[in-house]
């Protein structure tokens, strides 16, 4: 009798392109991503979110170019085009098509409670568009899409994933099995990286860029970024969010990158004052993000290779998104169609 190998479990996740990836995407997102790849376990989809992008203004050429740059972080932080499916989000029209079926199962009331959409209606005073709004919801289409187990992500997305996870088990309540419900997955550590000029706000890379430190940041600009990093006036290493944000936000990055954990940094930094700290997180972070950056090099030099990994990652991804959007078509009593 021969074995039959059992399915994998299926994992989706993405950046956006809408600025130069940070140590919290890093930290967060890809070192994640890498390591659900490396364990074998998996079947994992990582696509470049672009659609989400539009939800704040963006230049176009810049654009354009960031989804080619972050598709290179990807493969440059060690994302393997043979082993996922990796692409550009807005290559598979499904996205938006089940985006808008489930619009019509999500309620305005739940998706005006999302922090994220308070805070960027704040921050964007000027344009809250119906896009900020319903971000969730295109959120759960790219994730329900690819009936998906696990998503990997960092704590600001946490109610993101809620949402489609309500979506989906209302959906099938009154369908039958039409969604897989889909879990989060928080890496052990550094779930959220703070902002180095206000520790109380994520690191977010659409904010100044003396705020976070980028991916491709040279190691001289890392360094001096983590020194004028704001900690506190007295000059004692403890962990404490609440009263020492900054201290706290450095030892989370070294413990992340250096894998001690924190009550032993405590411990060894103590009596030796923020410098000190200061210096061993940045050679930890320099240490780690120098072979991503000189890869980033290489591989985006090669926009043929670029342009490929994504024509056949969205060819594989159409075909997985097609049978789930038939399915939902079906279900709900859309008119049959053939092409
Ligand atoms: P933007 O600033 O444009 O809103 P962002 O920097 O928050 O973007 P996203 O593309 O929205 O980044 O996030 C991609 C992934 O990185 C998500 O899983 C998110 O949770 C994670 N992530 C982003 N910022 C951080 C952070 N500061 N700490 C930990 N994880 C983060
Ligand atoms: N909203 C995410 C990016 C994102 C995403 C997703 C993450 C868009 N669609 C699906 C996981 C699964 C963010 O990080 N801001």
């Amino acid at each position: 009798m021969t074995d039959i190998p059992a399915k994998k479990k299926r994992i989706f996740s993405g950046v956006q392109p809408s600025g130069i990836l940070t140590l919290g995407n890093y930290i967060g997102a890809l070192r994640n991503f890498v390591a659900l790849q490396n364990s074998g376990e998996y079947d994992c989809i990582y696509p470049v979110m672009d659609l989400h992008a539009l939800t704040v203004r963006q230049d176009p050429p810049t654009l354009r170019r960031r989804c080619l740059e972050t598709m290179a972080v990807f493969i440059a932080c060690g994302l393997d085009p043979e082993k996922n499916i990796l692409f550009c989000q807005s290559h598979v029209p499904a996205h938006s098509e089940l985006s808008w079926i489930l619009s019509c199962f999500t309620y305005v009331g739940e998706l005006q409670r999302m922090t994220q959409f308070k805070d960027k209606s704040q921050r964007h005073a000027d344009n809250i568009n119906a896009g900020l709004l319903t971000y969730p919801v295109l959120m759960a289409a790219d994730i329900l899409l690819y009936q998906t187990d696990l998503v990997p992500i960092g704590a600001d997305q946490k109610q993101h994933l809620e949402i489609a996870r309500d979506i989906a088990i209302r959906m099938n309540n009154v369908y039958g099995e039409l969604f897989v419900v889909p879990d989060a997955y928080f890496g052990k550590t550094g779930t959220r990286v703070m902002s180095l000029t206000d520790p109380t706000r994520k690191m977010s890379k659409s904010d100044e860029p003396a705020s976070y430190i980028a991916i491709l940041d040279k190691p001289e600009d890392i360094r001096r970024k983590l020194r004028r990093a704001v900690t506190d006036s007295e000059g004692e290493v403890r962990y404490d969010r609440e009263s020492k944000p900054g201290v706290t936000n450095l030892l989370d990055i070294l413990s992340a990158m250096g894998g001690e954990d924190k009550e032993a940094l405590v411990t060894r930094f103590a009596g030796k004052g923020y410098g000190a700290l200061k210096d061993e997180t940045a050679d930890a972070v320099i240490a780690a993000l120098t072979p991503v950056r000189e890869k980033y090099d290489q591989v985006l030099a090669d926009k043929a290779y670029l342009e490929g990994v994504l024509r056949s990652g969205a060819e594989r991804a159409a075909v997985l998104a097609e049978k789930t959007l038939r399915k939902v078509h079906k279900k709900l009593g859309l008119a049959p169609y053939k092409l």
